[in-house]
């Protein structure tokens, strides 16, 4: 990819929507400050499918139930569905990754406050997980914003939290096809014929990630792939219901 059109994930998480610090982000990494442009954006009601793949590297530690139950908005605004979303970006331009994780700071806020005042996560707060008795089992990082870690790491993140036609044709990163198959899911799988309940995810004439179709491809034949299903799959079903 050439340096101009390096692309990078953020999203803006429902403890920043909480403190009314949308605005903040946004200018910290507008282009005046960092030369990046937007490329695609969107408010996302998380699904657990999506949060389980986004965060997939986390699962099986103790920081993982509450890193889901925080991205998915639950935890911040708790029956309050409308509100439960996140606000996810695609910037683009030379070095993109770099300059939106120096502007981000360390993960830990605590850190982020120590190391470098005034970036985006000394905004945020580390909050004490506690027991029934009060007694602190963990702790929990309210950090304000995601930001893709490496190249490779943008690239899956964009392509499970993006569609291609959520980009303009001439910002898109990654290669595309035109899809010519019908696919539907339902229940955790995929089947080329409508069944009552399932959900069309793409049909002829659709752009689609090469990666992902060559993934749905590979499910058809019940064959192995690097990208799973679920990775495919979330991002068509966003925002179709209401949540709890
Ligand atoms: P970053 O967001 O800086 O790339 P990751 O990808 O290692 O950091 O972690 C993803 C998220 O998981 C963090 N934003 C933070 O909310 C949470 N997290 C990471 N490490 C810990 C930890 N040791 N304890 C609690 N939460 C953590």
């Amino acid at each position: 990819m050439q340096e101009d059109t390096l692309q990078t994930l953020v999203l803006i998480k429902p403890d920043a929507m909480k403190n009314s610090l949308t605005g903040y982000v946004l200018s910290q990494i507008s282009e005046f400050h960092t030369g990046l442009i937007f490329a695609a954006t969107k408010v996302v009601h998380v699904t657990d499918m999506l949060a389980e793949e986004h965060y997939a590297e986390h699962k099986g530690k103790a920081f993982y139930p509450p890193l889901i139950e925080m991205i998915t908005g639950r935890l911040h605004f708790p029956g309050e569905p409308h509100k439960q979303r996140v606000i996810a970006i695609v910037y683009q331009g030379p070095n993109a990754v770099k300059k939106v994780r120096d502007v981000c700071g360390p993960t830990n806020p605590n850190n982020a406050r120590e190391e470098k005042p005034g970036c985006i996560r000394s905004l945020g707060a580390v909050i004490y997980l506690k027991d029934d008795a009060g007694n602190i089992i963990g702790d929990r990082m309210d950090n304000l914003i995601h930001a893709s870690a490496k190249p490779d790491e943008a690239e899956r993140e964009i392509k499970i939290w993006f569609r291609p036609e959520e980009i303009p044709a001439a910002m898109r990163a990654f290669p595309t096809v035109t899809c010519e198959d019908t696919f539907y899911f339902k229940d955790g799988k995929l089947t080329k014929k409508y069944e009552k309940g399932g959900i069309c995810v793409l049909a002829p004439g659709d752009v689609v990630w090469k990666s992902d179709l060559e993934a749905l491809r590979a499910a058809e034949q019940g064959k192995p792939s690097e990208t799973s299903l679920q990775a495919v799959v979330a991002k068509y079903l966003l925002n179709r219901e209401a949540g709890e």
